[in-house]
């Protein structure tokens, strides 16, 4: 069947799959449960986290703390959208390695006993980190008290993180250039350790949040290194971990920590409305609201 629109150019975009349809993508992951429970893991998890933050943060009234629940909110919410588009066998696809690459030539067999020719990518993670990071940068951002333009420039270098490492991810035509992209990746997240390090833990000295902060300061780094990392051993990289589904589960680990466990230390953070967080009624209203008195 033809495609069109948005489906067509995202079919330019992503390396040929030959004949394998979404259905069958679909039917290869419900077939491999190691991979299928990586993702459908993190859906549930994402979803219990929502319910779970609802509940605990039902009294918050602040609209500063508000935000940042909300912000903590959206990480859930947006891996639950995205983990559904990988889970259903939409953003995923068959790619062929370049030469040079450890898995160069690598067959799949599909769940309907079809061979094809290349290795299963689940392009579509880094899709759900370019939308879901930005919240985690934003909340601690705000728990740090820091400014607009810090955290403007933290989320766009974090963006460019994603966006550069899915090029690394669906690039076929050359193995050095998958490396290149990485490299570019790998710059852009420099500057976001480099704000997270060096200019927030500043700010959260001076708003008197530099505890919580600490904490999430080094989850985050420690963590985000390690998907650095997994990625140059994984199947992607340089496939010392060569399965498609350990190296799935490895990210979806990195997940429990890095969104679950860093909501739940925000979260039980904020909800206590401490004066550090709080900025009152009036923030964020239009400046020519008339005063509440
Ligand atoms: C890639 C590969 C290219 C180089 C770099 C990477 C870093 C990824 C990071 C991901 C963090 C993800 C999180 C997800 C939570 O939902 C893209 C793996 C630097 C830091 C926190």
């Amino acid at each position: 069947m033809r495609q069109t629109g948005l489906t067509d150019s995202v079919a330019q975009l992503v390396p040929a799959q030959g004949d394998v349809s979404q259905g069958q993508m679909f039917e290869t992951i419900l077939d491999n449960g190691m991979l299928a429970s990586s993702l459908y893991v993190n859906i549930a998890l994402a979803g219990l986290t929502l319910l779970a933050i609802m509940f605990v943060a039902r009294g918050v009234t602040d609209p500063r703390a508000k935000l940042i629940v909300v912000s903590c909110m959206m990480i859930s919410a947006v891996s639950i959208a995205s983990y559904t588009g990988l889970f259903s066998g939409m953003t995923m696809s068959i790619i062929e390695m370049p030469d040079g690459h450890a898995l160069a030539g690598e067959m799949t067999e599909l769940a309907d006993g079809t061979e094809v020719e290349g290795t299963i990518s689940l392009w579509g993670r880094y899709l759900t980190w370019a939308l879901s990071t930005p919240f985690i940068l934003l909340a601690i951002g705000l728990v740090a008290g820091s400014n607009l333009t810090k955290i403007f420039t933290a989320i766009v270098f974090d963006v460019g993180i994603m966006i550069t490492g899915l090029a690394a991810a669906l690039t076929t035509s050359s193995y050095l250039l998958r490396w290149f992209w990485y490299a570019i990746s790998c710059s852009f997240f420099l500057v976001v350790v480099y704000i997270l390090l060096v200019e927030w833990p500043k700010d959260a000295e001076e708003t008197g949040t530099v505890d919580i902060f600490n904490k999430l300061k080094i989850l985050t780094v420690v963590l985000w290194f390690g998907y650095t990392v997994w990625w140059a051993v994984g199947n992607e990289g340089l496939a010392l971990i060569s399965d498609v589904a350990i190296t799935s589960w490895g990210y979806s680990a990195f997940d429990v920590v890095a969104k679950y466990g860093f909501t739940f230390l925000v979260v039980l953070y904020v909800v206590k409305e401490p004066d550090e967080i709080t900025a009152g009624d009036e923030w964020g209203a239009p400046s020519g609201a008339p005063a509440d008195d």
